[in-house]
């Protein structure tokens, strides 16, 4: 009677720590961006630990030689980002994943200006090609609340 009893208490935390992962929702092992390897073809995934909240339905990214700033942005839905590059090298913005927006970067030479509309919620990571990959380097994201 007492090794079934423990057996259930086992099988209570196992359940318990089970529950407790899928509660956790995307664990995505810390990595954070931080990715091993070149880089090239992944895809970062959740919401980055450094995201600046900013308020009003206009916001800016700089784009410095060459880093984005803020890096990782938490704005409302229907919220337009302006990048603009204040550095001295061209770059560009382009979204890890699809073409919906971006900027080239014949469109992203010093002094230019590049503004998009974030409809949706979601995390749209971006990156410059020029100076970074998907994961690694010249990197940010645009955080889109829920409603
Ligand atoms: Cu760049």
């Amino acid at each position: 009677m007492r090794r079934r009893r423990a057996a259930l208490a086992l099988i209570a935390l196992l359940l318990a720590a089970g529950g407790a992962a899928a509660c956790g929702g995307d664990d995505d092992g810390g990595d954070g961006g931080l990715a091993s390897g070149d880089g090239d073809g992944e895809v970062p995934t959740g919401v980055p630990d450094d995201v600046v909240l900013l308020d009003g339905s206009e916001v800016d990214v700089q784009a410095l030689d060459n880093t984005f700033r803020a890096q990782n942005v938490q704005v409302r839905p229907g919220t337009t980002v302006t990048w603009t590059n204040v550095g001295r090298n061209e770059h560009d913005v382009l979204p890890v994943e699809g073409d919906a927006w971006g900027v080239e970067v014949d469109g992203f030479q010093p002094g230019d200006v590049y503004s998009h509309t974030f409809g949706d919620p979601g995390v749209y990571h971006y990156y410059c090609s020029i100076h970074g990959t998907t994961t690694a380097g010249m990197i940010g994201a645009v955080v889109v609340e829920g409603d």
